[in-house]
């Protein structure tokens, strides 16, 4: 299998790079904006502040250059729900108009622009409101600004993505505004989940209806699950891992079908999670164009007995290996490492191979399009002299294409790539210690500097692979 002839990537294939509004605008007030739950979370920890991050949002034509030089066909960008409303309910011109400005510019140098809607920042006034996601007034406030979003965009934009890793915001409450107090975590995680389908659904549903011609689809971040040994219950682990942490949610919002071991697992313990016959149908009828998936990483699951203590994951923040810690959950898996794979120094298991598997996985499963839509390495980089050696970047992005041109040889629709990410941002977990663009801005955490671009080696490398249609790989 692994000789077999390579197939080359498709003509139209979206060579592309992705970023997110939070990480690289800053203006975090500027203009009329409202406040993300984000930017609450500002100097909560030393790596987060979203107020200035790399300077995109006042950048952005020097920064649409350099995706022109790169050789961009595309770039992912997400659009900051709290600028176009700043409380939720009132449209911001301003906000509406620098998205113009930003798509107008991507046009003008033939990028085309594939948007995120949501990516991890509602406006805090909603999360005061109601608690956000875990409330179903959500869908009519997100349902509204994703038709602002379509009617005032549609006619420049092709590709949209409804809600960014859906599956891991569960996993982690603290990345979207965290759980209410006094309410059970698994609780908070279900109900998450069915406002995000019934959501997703709509916003589907709303942009088929306005965009005939535009694509859509919703978006997961997918860390396959392989058994720690071939122990049968292992094996059990892992599937356990799969169907709870990417196939419930995805077969929720693909195919509006509820997983039955997971409906039987809460059951079990007192959450009847089954939702009402009209949900599942609204949901059914949104018919996605394509499923977008984050990879960077797979997991290692195994038997993890009704017995152990349960444990929350936790990303290690330090950046010096060994310090992630693994979850258990009782009676389905715990995580554990990886003894076949190098990792990177925040812990995040290298695994060119798992790409190829989770598009042959996800395509077997939903017979959908896949867009990788992020993939990355995240670094400690160094500037020498004006120079980035990012030499571990490039073997990363080079294995990864490499089994994803397997995985389109295998005969999976991979209509586009996007590494992670286009240039530094502020990384969710790590701040700017931990890079992972093409292009690096010249900051810290703690000093702003001169917030200069620099081309990284990674740059001119990728440029040569989109000027090649990959054949230099
Ligand atoms: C994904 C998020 C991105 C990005 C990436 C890397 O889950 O969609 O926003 O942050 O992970 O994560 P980190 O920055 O924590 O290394």
């Amino acid at each position: 299998m692994d000789h077999i002839t390579l197939k080359p990537f498709p003509a139209d294939f979206l060579w592309g790079a992705a970023t997110a509004a939070y990480q690289v605008e800053g203006a975090y007030l500027e203009d009329g904006k409202g406040l993300s739950v984000q930017d609450s979370k500002n100097h909560s920890n030393a790596f987060h502040d979203t107020s200035v991050t790399s300077d995109h949002y006042h950048r952005y034509q020097q920064d649409v250059a350099l995706m022109k030089e790169l050789g961009l066909k595309s770039y992912r960008l997400s659009i900051s729900w709290p600028r176009l409303y700043p409380d939720g309910k009132t449209l911001n011109p301003q906000g509406v108009a620098f998205y113009h400005q930003l798509i107008d510019e991507l046009l003008k140098n033939q990028i085309t622009p594939l948007v995120t809607l949501y990516h991890f920042d509602h406006p805090q006034a909603l999360q005061d409101a109601y608690a956000g996601w875990y409330n179903e007034q959500m869908i009519d406030d997100f349902l509204r600004f994703a038709t602002t979003c379509f009617t005032e965009y549609g006619h420049k934009v092709s590709y949209f993505m409804t809600i960014c890793e859906s599956n891991n915001v569960v996993l982690y409450p603290d990345l979207i505004g965290g759980v209410p107090t006094g309410i059970d975590v698994e609780r908070w995680r279900f109900q998450v989940n069915r406002v995000m389908a019934l959501a997703n659904a709509k916003v589907i549903n709303c942009c088929h209806r306005l965009l005939p011609q535009a694509k859509i689809g919703p978006c997961i971040g997918y860390a396959i699950a392989y058994p720690a040994t071939c122990d049968p219950n292992d094996v059990m682990a892992a599937l356990n891992e799969d169907e709870f942490r990417t196939f419930y949610p995805l077969d929720l919002l693909c195919l509006g079908r509820q997983n039955p071991t997971v409906i039987n697992y809460f059951s079990e313990r007192g959450l009847d999670i089954r939702l009402a016959q009209d949900e599942l149908d609204l949901i059914a009828s949104a018919k996605a164009d394509f499923i977008a998936f984050n990879y960077y990483q797979s997991d290692v699951a195994k038997y993890c007995s009704q017995h152990q203590i349960q444990t929350q994951p936790k990303f290690n923040l330090a950046g010096q290996k060994g310090r992630y810690v693994y979850p258990q959950f009782p009676g389905l898996y715990a995580g554990a490492s990886n003894p076949y794979l190098e990792r990177s120094d925040w812990d995040w298991e290298i695994d060119p191979v798992g790409i190829r598997l989770a598009c042959r996985k996800l395509y077997d499963r939903y017979q959908l399009p896949l867009m990788i839509t992020e993939n990355g390495l995240g670094a400690y980089d160094e500037l020498v002299d004006g120079q980035v050696a990012d030499d571990y970047r490039i073997d990363y992005l080079k294995k990864h294409l490499q089994q994803l041109q397997l995985a389109i040889s295998d005969g999976v629709p991979v209509m586009g790539y996007y590494p992670w990410s286009f240039m530094d941002l502020m990384s969710t977990s790590n701040g700017y210690n931990k890079r992972y663009g093409f292009v690096y801005v010249d900051r810290t955490d703690t000093d702003l500097k001169t917030l200069q671009r620099y081309k990284k080696a990674s740059f001119y490398w990728y440029q040569q692979v989109i000027q090649s249609h990959g054949q230099s790989l």
